[in-house]
């Protein structure tokens, strides 16, 4: 069976935000195909990519992009498989150009927008992870398994005052 997730990012240098993706996936269990698609630098990359998402067998897509961050939602436009945006942080504009870019979508072609950066990635992961849990029993034990396990991590107590 094909990766149900794809990764997609607009740059190499999205990748030190993405890995986060990458990573909250793998502890999951989850199988995924990350890589590099440009709306800008790449556009028929990303149409063929877009449009061929779905029979290629993947259920979610994860898209990370900065700045003028066009491809979460031109992903979205070219497929109807949902589409999680993550803005990664620009340098210029530390990522609030990102986050207007993806969230702001006109009705009727949605991007589930993410916070800017690190959290957004791991959150995008995480809720990749539910909506395949839906039709999945095992990964929602794993799934359920994981979240424990953060909650059973944060003490009571501040380590100064213990
Ligand atoms: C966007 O431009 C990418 O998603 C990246 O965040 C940003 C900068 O890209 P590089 O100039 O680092 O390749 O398309």
């Amino acid at each position: 069976m094909s990766a149900p997730v794809a990764i997609i990012m607009g740059s190499q240098s999205d990748w030190e935000t993405m890995r986060h993706a990458v990573d909250t996936l793998t502890a999951l269990g989850i199988a995924h195909d990350a890589r590099i698609v440009s709306a800008h630098r790449t556009p028929d990359r990303l149409v063929s990519f877009a449009k061929g998402a779905k029979a290629a067998g993947f259920q979610v897509i994860i898209a990370g992009a900065g700045g003028a961050a066009h491809l979460p939602g031109m992903a979205a436009a070219l497929t109807e498989l949902p589409v999680f945006g993550v803005p990664v942080e620009s340098k210029a504009l530390s990522g609030v150009d990102s986050l207007y870019s993806i969230v702001q979508m006109p009705g009727g072609i949605p991007v589930g927008t993410l916070a800017i950066g690190k959290p957004g990635a791991i959150n995008a992961a995480l809720l990749a992870a539910s909506v395949l849990a839906l039709h999945d029993p095992a990964l929602a034990t794993r799934l359920k398994a994981w979240r424990q396990a953060q909650t059973d991590a944060v003490a009571e107590k501040p380590e100064s005052i213990k």
